[in-house]
């Protein structure tokens, strides 16, 4: 069995790109979903998840995979509350079960998911991509929220981790954070996982924790998942198979001191969901998204496609954000979710993986 390609699609009536048109792009069998309603810590219902299915069941997509069930902010603070929620996400995981689904993605970086300067700066050829200027994400979390909540509102587009709830009460949120520390924050994954793990082995579903984006503390809060001597500890900690990881490349490679390929290699067995992005570095500490061939970023994507292969990955894997183009823009297109540069990435990684497979095959004889 080969990867199995998936493609990330934000729902009915919430995404403009059509179940047909993913329908056209050579080998996508699994749709990446969520229910994009949901605040964190509520319950996914069975009839709500039944919809869904509903919904790709024409089209012969899997629900294998969902992007992202969200941690509530209380189980990551470690408030007592926190059980009450991880109560609800264990009965998030039992219905999801009951649909066949294998892996939960889920990231556990405080307050804010990804962070970006520039949702779509110009590349230089026409297209646009996400943008981080370091000078810029310092520290006013006001400001960043603010630029991100303007394209929310203007465009009536939610953003997963962005949600206006959680952003209306910023101020109290970062006070609440206050005593979290990095170790407390550890410890407080820790809980949360060891409260899961039996669940997951009852249920079939691998935990996959994305890689926090950027790669390192933002406005003073603290980031775990961003480097590979932070994976092993995260790994071992709780060292079960139902344990996993999202390994995002263009997350963890924003540091351009993290290889992407040499952790492939090191925990391959332990990557439940990949994510193939690419990002070109500045030399002032600036990063633009690019497109997923190997030559127009620095994260190396050739070898990351080849230490999979030479591992015999079989894991899900997905494009992760790409380009906006021909015609796709503020508006019309979910910042990295346009259609055409992930399809086009899709078509670069199936190239490359059937290369490796015919010159196995050819080695064999
Ligand atoms: C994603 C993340 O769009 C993206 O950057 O890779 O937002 C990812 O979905 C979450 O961090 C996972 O919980
Ligand atoms: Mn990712």
């Amino acid at each position: 069995m080969p990867m199995q390609m998936g493609f990330r699609w934000y729902g009915e009536g919430n995404d403009k790109i059509k179940l047909s048109d993913i329908k056209q792009i050579p080998g996508v069998t699994s749709i990446v979903w969520a229910l994009h309603n949901k605040l964190p810590g509520e319950v996914w219902e069975v009839d709500e998840i039944a919809e869904v299915q509903k919904q790709l069941e024409p089209y012969g997509f899997n629900m294998d995979v969902v992007e992202s069930v969200n941690v509530h902010d209380d189980i990551k603070i470690g408030l007592p509350t926190r059980d009450g929620y991880i109560a609800n996400y264990i009965q998030t995981i039992r219905n999801l079960s009951k649909f066949g689904v294998k892996v939960i993605c889920y990231n556990f970086m405080p307050i804010f998911d990804w962070t970006r300067s520039d949702l779509f700066h110009p590349v230089g050829d026409g297209s646009t991509a996400l943008y981080y200027q370091k000078d810029m994400i310092q520290d006013d979390y006001n400001a960043m929220a603010d630029y991100i909540m303007s394209f929310t509102e203007k465009y009536n587009m939610t953003f997963p981790g962005w949600e206006p709830e959680r952003m209306a009460k910023l101020d109290e949120l970062f006070k609440a954070y206050a005593p979290v520390t990095k170790e407390k924050l550890w410890e407080n994954l820790k809980y949360f996982l060891e409260a899961l793990m039996p669940v997951c082995h009852e249920c079939d579903i691998k935990m996959a924790i994305h890689m926090d984006d950027p790669p390192w503390d933002i406005f003073g809060l603290p980031r775990l998942l961003t480097s590979a001597e932070n994976i092993d500890r995260f790994l071992s900690m709780v060292d079960d198979p139902y344990n996993c990881l999202t390994l995002c490349s263009g997350s963890l490679n924003a540091d351009p001191n993290n290889n992407v390929a040499d952790i492939v290699r090191k925990h391959c067995d332990r990557i439940a969901f990949a994510h193939i992005r690419n990002v070109k570095h500045f030399p002032n500490g600036d990063f633009s998204e690019a497109s997923h061939r190997d030559c127009d970023g620095d994260t190396g994507i050739l070898e990351i496609l080849k230490a999979y292969h030479d591992c015999g990955y079989e894991g899900y894997i997905r494009p992760d954000h790409g380009r906006h183009l021909w015609g796709e823009g503020p508006g019309n297109v979910r910042p990295g979710y346009g259609l055409y540069d992930r399809a086009l990435g899709i078509m670069y990684m199936w190239g490359v993986w059937d290369m490796l497979d015919k010159l196995d095959a050819e080695k064999k004889g």
